[in-house]
């Protein structure tokens, strides 16, 4: 093996490992992120069972009435999760809100550890070792690829045609399509462009998954062919900068290295499950910045490329069945108000005739759950701006909290709280940014897909902000706070699902 011209500048080594350890959280988190909707479509109806790909057999009914209280076979999409064992996802059980904290930190390190890596191999002319230069790589590509077929390592000086082509791709091919394919999921990102493949949030979920697979397919086909090249050799080449360096130095810092990322690893899920709350802190410096940078000029738009509504709106969050909730129900709201107050000059108590005389806007838009589901629905209500004209907020207002009258009975009754945390508001809430309120799109709905609003989606009132996810629209509405910011609620995380559940970001855009 000619194998002795390739040696590795000490750039290339400490960014190989920085890969390594980062591809472990991110697959570890992308997992966890995975199991919590492990169902795959094309189109972003998401309609049960016209997924692709789809983790166990269940199969669930899409008749159910979403009108009644107490519908016995009403499930939520939260039912869907499937939770990964912590052996494998980062963090494990079911807190895809930790994950994607891990994910986002994650994908944040491996894109500066690569955008390093490709700088400095353009830098130091390495480059020409990756990037192929004539079309004959694919006909020598293939004679290598028989090589292999028949047990036998094809002689080359440096890489091989077949690893060249290899690496080349998962560099500059499948690692972008990573890094936009997973933006490109972003509400926002849709919000902002509608009408073109990247607002496809589940196209480009299912090829964020296809990559997902490809580079697990790549890093045990890779470290396979370093076993089959001479394991300490080519360890040395990657740990010292030269298959002659001495083996056990080698084998030392390769035990190490491995023992690193690994102990690493193992840290992550213990810390995360032990200490969630630190962990997120932590996790978010740097990164919620930079996302919201990212996404802070992406405002809803007006324009949309569909006419019409997806055949099945998910639920997540079942109907609550407290006595004042039934009684409005009973009633058919009649009586329900909307009342506003906090940070304004006006406070409000806005009754259905008053929401109704005001200003009514009308769109059909996509539902971007967390978990990963989406659907297409037309809403039709208030836009907030126009209760915001009318409440004033003044100059400190920078928040607004959506009280509702959701006390989240099915999770106390699954038995997944046994005693209700005293810090936790006692019903759902939920904070969107003053700046979000006023987006042309945010608005408080009463209406869907043409009708009144079922009780299921939030009758009568719920919030629609069209560049966020999901949790953030807070559905049985009561009542809008104008506050300067969320400390002093609950647990301080702007929200219930942030409070409580899976550590949700306070920042939804993706
Ligand atoms: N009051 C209340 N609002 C809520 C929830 C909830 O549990 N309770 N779930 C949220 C989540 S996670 C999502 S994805 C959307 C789902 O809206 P839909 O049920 O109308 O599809 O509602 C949001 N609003
Ligand atoms: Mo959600």
């Amino acid at each position: 093996m000619a194998a002795e011209s390739l040696s590795y500048p000490w750039w290339l080594r400490i960014t190989h490992w920085f890969n390594f350890f980062f591809i472990i959280l991110l697959f570890r988190s992308g997992y966890e992120i995975i199991m919590t909707h492990p169902k795959f479509y094309w189109n972003d109806d998401a309609t049960p069972g016209d997924e692709w790909l789809r983790v166990g057999d269940e199969e669930r009914s899409t008749d159910f009435d979403k009108e009644v209280i107490d519908g016995e076979d009403i499930w939520a999409a939260e039912d869907e999760i499937d939770p990964p064992s912590a052996l494998i996802s980062l963090p494990g059980r079911d807190a895809v809100g930790m994950g994607r904290h891990w994910h986002f930190w994650g994908a944040l390190g491996w894109t500066i550890c690569g955008a390093l890596y490709v700088g400095a191999l353009f830098v130091s002319g390495e480059w020409t070792r990756l990037v192929p230069t004539s079309l004959d790589i694919f006909p020598q590509a293939a004679n290598a690829l028989a090589s292999y077929a028949q047990l036998q390592i094809p002689h080359a000086a440096g890489y091989n045609a077949l690893q060249q082509l290899t690496y080349f791709s998962v560099i500059f091919i499948l690692s972008p399509v990573m890094i936009l394919t997973g933006i490109f999921q972003a509400p926002a990102f849709r919000a902002h462009f509608p009408d073109w493949f990247g607002a496809n949030r589940q196209l480009n979920r299912s090829i964020h998954l296809i990559g997902f697979v490809a580079f697990n397919v790549f890093l045990f086909g890779h470290v396979a062919l370093v076993a089959a090249h001479g394991f300490w050799s080519e360890m040395g080449k990657i740990v010292l900068g030269s298959s002659a360096a001495s083996t056990d130095l080698t084998i030392a810092l390769t035990v190490l290295g491995v023992a690193i990322v690994f102990g690493f690893a193992a840290f992550a899920t213990w810390i995360s499950l032990k200490r969630p709350y630190l962990t997120q802190t932590a996790l978010e410096i740097g990164v919620d910045p930079l996302l919201r940078k990212l996404f802070q000029r992406v405002s809803s738009v007006d324009d949309d490329d569909r006419a019409f509504e997806s055949e099945f709106a998910r639920v997540n969050g079942k109907p609550p069945r407290n006595d004042e909730y039934r009684r409005h129900y009973e009633d058919d709201f009649e009586e329900w108000t909307i009342s506003v107050d906090g940070l304004v000059e006006n406070e409000l108590e806005l009754s259905n005739e008053e929401l109704r005389e005001m200003n009514k806007q009308e769109y059909i838009a996509r539902h971007d759950c967390i978990q990963g589901w989406t659907y297409y629905a037309q809403w039709g209500g208030v836009p907030l701006s126009a209760i915001i004209d009318r409440c004033e907020p003044t100059e400190d207002a920078e928040w607004l909290v959506f009280w509702t009258l959701d006390e989240k009975w099915e999770y106390s009754e699954d038995g997944e709280f046994e005693e209700p945390d005293p810090e936790v508001p006692d019903f759902y809430y939920e904070a969107i940014r003053l700046t979000k309120a006023e987006e042309p799109r945010t608005m408080l709905a009463y209406e869907m897909n043409g009708g009144d609003l079922p009780v299921a989606h939030g009758a009568p009132y719920r919030l629609r902000i069209e560049s966020q996810l999901g949790y953030k629209m807070a559905k049985w509405v009561t009542r809008i706070e104008f506050v300067e910011d969320f400390d002093d609620i609950g647990k301080g995380n702007g929200g219930w699902r942030d409070d409580v559940l899976h550590y949700y970001p306070n920042s939804a855009d993706i």
